[in-house]
């Protein structure tokens, strides 16, 4: 199999995650991705231009990053990261996708700092800054409830936090925050988490 991605995408890192977790590390060929016009996309393969992908050995395209992780997980002999239908797989899928949510208004903002001078509008960037602080704020009041087990969910918070601190340091998300620092620090522990930062 075939995958397009970068290191430094948190996207792509959950992809990682679940791979390493299900020893399935090896059986993925790296395709770098075309940074060469950001404006075209990364990634030919995807019509969005986005990476992550995932090509099979058949030549089939799987994205985008959840899709692939579950791909992944369906075919991964180590335990699921996906709990199967039922409450716990809503709360575990929400919980993805508030932080996968917080992973892209993190990169928006990135993307906003590389465009020409007065392209990015400051009001929409202010939408963006608001949006991760209110997904911090609920990490916080949830973290203690998470548990230290990787899952769909688990595994996108830490990315999203692991993201902010690469892109967004300055902004120390932990200040008033114990909780989620105490429960990130946790999850640093976990080698596939560790072993994937961005840097
Ligand atoms: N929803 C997508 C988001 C992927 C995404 O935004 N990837 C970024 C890199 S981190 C990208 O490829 N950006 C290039 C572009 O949008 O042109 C997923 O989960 O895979």
């Amino acid at each position: 199999m075939k995958l397009c991605y970068s290191a430094l995408s948190p996207f792509a890192r959950k992809v990682r995650v679940t791979a390493i977790e299900h020893g399935l590390m090896d059986q993925l060929e790296k395709v770098d991705p075309d940074t060469s016009d950001m404006f075209k996309g990364f990634n030919r393969a995807n019509p969005l231009g986005k990476i992550p992908s995932l090509e099979l050995d058949n030549g089939d395209l799987i994205y985008d990053s959840i899709v692939i992780c579950e791909y992944l997980d369906s075919i991964g002999k180590g335990p699921k990261l996906f709990p199967p239908a039922g409450p716990e797989r809503w709360r575990v899928l929400t919980l993805h996708t508030m932080a996968d949510g917080m992973m892209d208004n993190t990169l928006q903002r990135r993307v906003n700092s590389l465009l020409p001078e007065g392209e990015g509008s400051p009001s929409w960037m202010e939408r963006l800054r608001f949006g991760i602080e209110n997904c911090l704020d609920e990490m916080e009041r949830q973290a203690d409830g998470y548990g230290e087990a990787l899952n769909i969910g688990t595994i996108t918070v830490a990315c999203a936090l692991g993201y902010h601190d690469f892109r967004l340091g300055y902004e120390q998300w932990r200040n008033g925050r114990p909780a989620l620092t105490r429960w990130y620090e946790k999850m640093l522990k976990h080698t596939s988490i560790s072993e994937t930062l961005p840097g």
